[in-house]
């Protein structure tokens, strides 16, 4: 089975973004591909956060994962900074990434320009790099991923190139490794159309975690009147019907693809639905369909999270099957590149 690797920040409640966008998607690709899901603690450290949080949203997560569906008989989960081979890596992959390649990031440049070179941690410039060696650990064929990924997987992409041909190859083969290559190249896996969920308070900007206002997103464990109200205040507009794709209504297009999404229709039944709608009809409809949805994970969240040890049991599972085989592939690269063994 070809392999597929995914992962969340536990930066704060899981949102309707992260599920649609991410998770609800895993829970297909588990039949058909040999999957690792993790909880990206470590990456979770590089802007400043809540020291008495960082535990408590991880294993939140990792609970909403499984309550989402992913299935621990075919994937597996586990938390980051468990299987210890990520950072140690990640050190290895460092010293082969040219600056320029880091300086070049996309999101580093926007963020650290905002912030100012003195506020911003390392970790903001070599994220990519920890971003690497989660996705080369396990020798992955596919990597899904959004738009704001795409460039680090394009460095991940290189920087296994570049490993591979610094040194493996014929060297490699002579120190008596399996011959080939050290790290295979990942592609990426382009999510289905429409999954990009935008903020409730502006269609133009996505559904965030990190936003300041809750107002802004529906955080997969908000109780049914906090969903109500969300959506009774969301930011709509004053066209006359509802449409998908004018460039002049994107609270309209994100409020129907999310309606779409939940309720499993097409775009064409949910188009012809909507058409004559107005707000105020829309607005309970979208409600109630997203409460639908929604309550079922909620349900099996409270279980997973009162069933005593079990998850620390999924999670250690997890991190024993993803250790196997990070070790395997640390122990090639330390080999590779001339450590004394
Ligand atoms: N709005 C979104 N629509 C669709 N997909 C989304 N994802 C995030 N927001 C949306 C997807 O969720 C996965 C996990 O993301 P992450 O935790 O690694 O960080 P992120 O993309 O930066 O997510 P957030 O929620 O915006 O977190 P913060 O505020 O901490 O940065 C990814 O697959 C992502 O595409």
């Amino acid at each position: 089975k070809k392999r597929v690797v995914s992962g969340v920040q536990p930066t704060g409640s899981i949102h309707l973004g992260n599920y649609l966008g991410a998770i609800k998607n895993w829970v297909d690709l588990q039949d058909q591909y040999d999957t690792l899901f993790f909880i990206v603690d470590l990456h979770a450290i590089t802007l400043p956060y809540d020291t008495q949080q960082l535990s408590k949203v991880t294993k939140e997560t990792a609970a909403i994962y499984l309550a989402c569906g992913v299935d621990v008989s075919k994937a597996s989960v586990f938390v980051q900074s468990h299987v210890r081979a990520h950072v140690e890596l990640m050190w290895l992959l460092s010293s082969a990434t040219p600056i320029g390649w880091l300086n070049r990031m996309i999101q580093f440049k926007e963020k650290s320009l905002k912030e100012g070179d003195e506020n911003v941690g390392v970790a903001l410039l070599t994220y990519p790099v920890l971003m690497a060696s989660d996705i080369l650990l396990y020798q992955s064929d596919y990597v899904p991923v959004g738009d704001d990924q795409k460039q680090h997987l394009e460095l991940t992409r290189d920087l296994a190139e570049r490993v591979n041909y610094l040194y493996g190859g014929r060297k490699w083969k002579k120190l008596g490794g399996r011959g080939g290559t050290i790290f295979k190249v990942p592609e990426p896996l382009i999510p289905p159309a429409g999954a990009r969920v935008m903020s409730l308070t502006d269609g133009l900007s996505k559904m965030s975690k990190s936003a300041p206002s809750d107002q802004s997103r529906i955080n997969l464990l908000d109780s049914k009147d906090v969903i109500a109200n969300k959506i009774k205040r969301c930011k709509t507009d004053s066209f006359s019907g509802l449409e998908f794709d004018n460039s002049q209504r994107p609270e309209c297009n994100n409020l129907l693809s999310i309606y779409q999404i939940v309720t499993g229709k097409t775009k064409q039944e949910v188009a012809e639905e909507c058409q004559s709608m107005n707000w105020g009809n829309f607005k309970p409809v979208l409600t109630d369909a997203l409460i639908d949805h929604l309550y079922p994970i909620q349900v099996r969240y409270g279980e997973i999270m009162s069933d005593g040890s079990y998850l620390d049991t999924v999670l250690a599972d997890g991190a024993r099957r993803a250790t196997e085989i990070a070790d395997n592939t640390l122990k090639n690269v330390y080999q590779a590149m001339g450590f004394l063994r």
